[in-house]
């Protein structure tokens, strides 16, 4: 058998075309291909045409890699029939689109006169700088003219936000957030039969049919490109239909057949979603041609017969009939179009593959973290009307309440939403439990009722739901605040935040961003109670994440200050912000002793000066020209450290120096430098899991690395879940373990 299945498929195309008779009557450019039918002769040919043009790329990727100088090879050959979506959708319908929607592109690629596909795909391919989406970082679907957001390569990780988008469209409407789309636009949203069965796959689907049963519009368009596998694994006969044909909430479209058969399908699937705004399943058949990508050997898992039975099915043979047999196109035609493609793609993919690469580390993370601290400042410090304001609080302004000022560090986190919330329209903020109740720890207590359900609500209990609605409605204009109940629920849904909201400005080069701010509570030191999953302590695998931001705060007026800042940076720049909110700390009054109420604090009310915002950098300096010793924490940490140090400075004559980081990423290691180096001896209180990429290591390999003269010693907890009870006093760091650190730092 032929190696090269490539050419076999082109052949077949080749070989038909030139035997094939034409048809005794020619149709009309208007006319339909059959009797009653929709696709007229002239949309039909066009459909040909741009699943060609998907074909032929297909096949200069995989020309080009044969000599090093293209780096993608999965195919849309054999799924060209997506390209019937790419013609009837609308350019105000977003697409979150799977690896082989290439016909999809095409065809939509029509509809903007401004547009370069083809070079682009090829651009794509060859990895280069010009790829006016990802520059070269991805071989990716994207426009932002065509309202094509890149995907990643993790299977069905796209699902959860194309839900959210399709969640926001008629919010941001009510809202006033003005983003392009109409109030009967729709979400389409693709992906493979073997992706059907994906965790994440599922949590979309029962997501999108949850918020229907609830009565709200939920218009997305699955559309599942069925190809009978997924790499060398056969998807079970009629399993998609039977897993998905007879859900509530979700209407089942079966696409198969003829092409005009499969348009009208298409059409009516389109116009279920778009009309009564509901979520839709468009089963569509399709084959795969060529194994899963070029590197794949076909062979070990499939016969010759089969792969010959495949290659029969070929949609473009199957079109390329329907063409000429219904006197829609004549052979020859056809085959204009055919060698017309292949010259254009040939002469472009000598072009492309010569085009520039990205070339140093910095234009490779460019877009990553994009930082301009003068504009995060501005934005954060921008007006609140007093009167809107005053006429919010009344005489209870959180800054002058009746009772005591200060307060704890949830009342100021809440009195900071309230205010947010007024400040920036585009705010909206849910999760599980955070309406109603107002939150596990009554931190958004007030805010739907005074807000409304359409800017402060409750989810269903799924994480992945939660960071999709986000990702989906940040994409529309939103700046979402969701939140995760605890911190050991973050690693539920950790690629919503890793592979998908993190990475759309790098693989967007910035032109799609998602701006959120995740609220997470989390920590440990609840004395004992609620185990692990209430106490996680390990940031590691946010801190992994590139271009995530992490801060910290320990106590209420810190937190006012650094959620404005997170808030502004999401906006400013779209970055995605983890806000982790110590539930230890949520409630503390008191610092050295019970009832000195040392841990309250007055509310800083919204300001207008730029540096009444805490950011990056910024550290929290208690005994700022104390000398003997710096001590580096957060959080419980540094109420522990300041314990610790009352302490030691009454025994011993010294003076303690007290650095609050409050921002763990990106860690502030310059601002840090400045007073360990004054003071010439570093301990760190580190109240993560020693290996869990905590901040402890990263600062002493800092020191170490730059050959500081600092003395830094660390101290940890243990490297284990945290138990139940009294014995989490044995797992955490405690308050004798930082003075014995400190001591012997001191010796
Ligand atoms: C979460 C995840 N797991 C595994 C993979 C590796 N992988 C890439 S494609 C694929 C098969 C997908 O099959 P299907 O959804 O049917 O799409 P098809 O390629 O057939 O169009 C797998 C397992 C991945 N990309 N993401
Ligand atoms: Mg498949």
């Amino acid at each position: 058998m032929s190696t090269n299945r490539v050419d076999v498929v082109e052949s077949n195309l080749d070989a038909y075309l030139a035997q094939a008779a034409p048809a005794s009557r020619v149709l009309a450019d208007d006319e339909a291909l059959h009797q009653g039918g929709e696709l007229r002769a002239r949309e039909a040919l066009e459909l040909f045409e741009d699943a060609y043009l998907s074909r032929s790329l297909d096949v200069a990727a995989r020309e080009l890699k044969k000599t090093n100088r293209s780096f993608y090879t999965i195919s849309s050959a054999g799924h060209e029939a997506n390209a019937i979506l790419g013609a009837q959708l609308r350019l105000d319908d977003p697409c979150f689109l799977h690896y082989r929607s290439g016909g999809l592109m095409m065809a939509r690629s029509r509809k903007a006169s401004d547009v370069t596909p083809l070079f682009d795909t090829l651009l794509s391919s060859c990895a280069s700088a010009e790829d006016p989406i990802s520059r070269g970082r991805h071989k990716v679907f994207g426009s932002k003219r065509l309202w094509v957001p890149p995907q990643t390569s993790t299977i069905a990780s796209q699902l959860p936000k194309a839900v959210g988008c399709a969640f926001g469209i008629g919010r941001s409407k009510r809202q006033g957030i003005a983003n392009g789309l109409a109030t009967d636009s729709i979400v389409l949203c693709s992906f493979g039969d073997a992706s059907a069965n994906h965790a994440t796959a599922q949590s979309a689907f029962n997501a999108a049919r949850y918020i229907k049963k609830r009565g709200g519009p939920l218009p997305i368009l699955f559309l599942c490109e069925d190809n009978g596998i997924g790499i060398s694994v056969d998807t079970p006969q009629g399993w998609i239909a039977e897993s998905f044909s007879n859900r509530t909430q979700l209407e089942y479209f079966r696409a198969e057949g003829e092409y005009d058969e499969m348009w009208e399908v298409c059409r009516d699937a389109i116009a279920h979603c778009r009309d009564r705004r509901a979520p839709v399943f468009l089963h569509l058949q399709t084959v795969r041609l060529w194994a899963h990508a070029g590197s794949d050997v076909e062979t070990t898992y499939r016969s010759q017969e089969e792969i010959e039975a495949i290659e029969a099915a070929d949609p473009l043979l199957g079109w390329a009939r329907r063409l000429v047999e219904t006197g829609a196109a004549a052979p020859e035609t056809l085959r204009a179009i055919v060698a017309d493609i292949r010259t254009r793609v040939t002469a472009a993919s000598e072009e492309a593959a010569r085009r520039p690469k990205l070339k140093t580390r910095a234009e490779v993370v460019a877009p990553l973290a994009p930082w301009n601290e003068g504009r995060v400042r501005a934005r954060a410090a921008q007006r609140l009307d007093p009167e809107a304001r005053a006429a919010y609080w009344g005489e209870q302004t959180p800054e002058k309440t009746k009772s005591a000022t200060k307060r704890t560090l949830a009342a100021h986190v809440n009195s900071a939403l309230h205010d947010e919330f007024l400040r920036h329209p585009e705010l909206l903020l849910f999760g599980e439990d955070c309406g109603k109740k107002g939150g596990v720890y009554g931190v958004t207590q007030g805010l739907q009722k005074r807000f409304g359900i359409g800017r402060v609500f409750d989810t269903l209990l799924d994480e992945t739901t939660i960071l999709g609605l986000a990702q989906g409605t940040a994409q529309l204009g939103f700046v979402p605040l969701p939140e995760i109940q605890y911190l050991a629920y973050i690693h539920n849904a950790l690629d919503q935040l890793r592979g998908e909201a993190c990475s759309l400005s790098f693989f967007s080069e910035g032109q799609f961003t998602n701006p959120m701010v995740v609220r997470i509570q989390g920590l440990a030191y609840q004395k004992g109670f609620g185990g692990h999953f209430h106490n996680d302590n390990s940031i590691g695998a946010l801190r992994d994440i590139p271009g995530l931001m992490l801060a910290v705060p320990a106590r209420g007026d810190d937190a006012a200050r650094m959620l404005r800042g997170a808030i502004a940076a999401a906006q400013e720049h779209g970055r995605v912000v983890c806000f982790l909110e110590p539930i230890a700390l949520y409630h503390e009054r008191d610092l050295f002793e019970d009832g000195d109420g040392v841990w309250l604090t007055d509310y800083p009310p919204p300001s207008e000066s730029p540096s009444d915002v805490l950011l990056p950098g910024d550290l929290g300096v208690y005994g700022g020209k104390n000398k003997d010793l710096c001590i580096a924490s957060y959080a419980n940490g540094l109420r522990l450290s300041l314990r610790v140090v009352k302490k030691l400075e009454a025994e011993r004559k010294i003076k303690v120096r007290v650095i609050d980081l409050r921002w763990l990423a990106p860690l502030p290691l310059e601002a840090l430098a400045v007073h360990a180096e004054a003071c010439g001896k570093l301990l760190v209180v580190d109240e993560c899991r020693a290996s869990g990429g905590g901040i402890a290591d990263a600062i002493s390999a800092h020191f170490a690395e730059r050959g500081s003269k600092v003395k830094v010693r660390g101290v940890r907890a243990a490297d284990t879940y945290v138990p139940l009870g009294p014995s989490t006093a044995a797992v955490l760091v405690g308050e004798p373990e930082i003075e014995a650190a400190a001591k012997e730092l001191l010796a």
